[in-house]
């Protein structure tokens, strides 16, 4: 008796199972077609090289120029979609978005690192997703029974395709590809640790920081390894978009870091008057990531932003943070080092 009703039990769970759906590019019914109004052209490949399972995958190639928008849309999303899961690969390192689209208007981004040239799986929670700079709220949450699309979008290719970024971020323009496969809609979220007190904590499967030309960026276990290995100096480093207000109210940040060889560090914060400002610290040799505590009152404006703005940090107004091997450009430190980032921290 007990056995069967084990059994029902068992059945039922398997039955009430949640809902699930992957797309997996074997057909050209996939559904994803480019941007209207955008550039370029996706078609299935069946080069093994770029195939992730089954026999194909998407291939988009676009040309990347500055004023050119690049984005692959899938127009049905779930409307259960808790999470997004895919594969994705990029001819290049770069910062790729993933973006919905609300018929109510707010247009949602979730910024991921593709380190370029080989496979990596990217897994998304709708509360990964923040409104896009340019929308309008509407209730200021994502509604995903109100999604008109989800886009794919190399936001290093539409921002950074001028020759002005490209001395700090390499040349980005030209034509540019980028491969998709097994992507999936998940009816639950992945877990995220939840510390107010965090401004990353590297638990996601992928970075929402980007690198400089010449830098690399890898996802380790908890954390994320900055390398470089250049015979020559270079702006070695990484940054990231850092949500509006998220620093509001803190009296500056700690790092956890632990540096190969000893060299200065540089911390620059931008805010959204256009000033920047930086603040330094020495790291070197530490056996495990270590904290590393930087006050705003420690920082001082860059002299190219000088005047720009109300000539105050307004930690409320950070909108990028950036971590950048000082010692390189301005003490000779060796040219070929690398990092471990634990953590980023507010100091409350
Ligand atoms: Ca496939
Ligand atoms: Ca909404
Ligand atoms: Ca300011």
């Amino acid at each position: 008796m007990r056995y069967w009703m084990m059994l029902g039990l068992l059945m039922g769970a398997l039955w009430a199972q949640e809902p699930k759906s992957r797309i997996d590019f074997e057909s050209t019914q996939h559904g994803w077609l480019v941007l209207p109004g955008a550039g370029g052209t996706v078609a299935l490949t069946e080069n093994p090289n770029d195939v992730k399972a089954g026999k194909r995958a998407l291939r988009y190639t676009y040309t990347a120029a500055a004023g050119n928008l690049n984005a692959i849309v899938y127009l049905e999303p779930e409307t259960w979609t808790q999470a997004f899961r895919f594969w994705i690969k990029a001819d290049r390192p770069a910062l790729f978005a993933l973006s919905v689209q609300e018929e109510g208007g707010e247009r949602w981004h979730a910024p991921f690192w593709v380190s370029g040239n080989e496979w990596q799986q990217v897994t998304i929670a709708l509360s990964d997703f923040a409104l896009a700079e340019d929308t309008k709220p509407v209730n200021h949450k994502l509604d995903m029974d109100d999604a008109q699309g989800i886009g794919l979008i190399d936001v290093s290719a539409i921002f950074l395709a001028t020759p002005e970024a490209a001395l700090l971020f390499g040349d980005q323009s030209g034509t540019r590809m980028m491969w998709l496969d097994e992507f999936e809609f998940l009816s639950r979220a992945p877990a995220r640790r939840s510390d107010p007190n965090s401004i990353d904590d590297f638990q996601r499967d992928y970075l929402v920081w980007m690198a400089t030309a010449y830098t690399t960026l890898k996802r380790e276990a908890n954390g994320m390894r900055v390398e470089y290995n250049l015979p020559f100096p270079h702006l070695f480093g990484a940054l990231r978009m850092v949500e509006p207000s998220s620093l509001r109210g803190t009296k500056g940040l700690e790092i956890a870091i632990q540096v190969k060889t000893p060299t200065t560090l540089a911390v620059f914060v931008e805010e959204t008057d256009g000033e920047r400002w930086s603040a330094i610290f020495e790291a070197g040799g530490e056996g495990k990531p270590e904290p590393k505590r930087l006050l705003w009152s420690q920082f001082t404006i860059t002299d190219d932003t000088k005047g720009k703005g109300d000539g105050k940090l307004d930690p409320a107004s950070v909108k990028m943070l950036s971590l950048v091997d000082w010692g390189v450009l301005n003490e000779g430190a060796p040219s070929a080092n690398h990092w471990l980032v634990g953590a980023v921290r507010k100091v409350k």
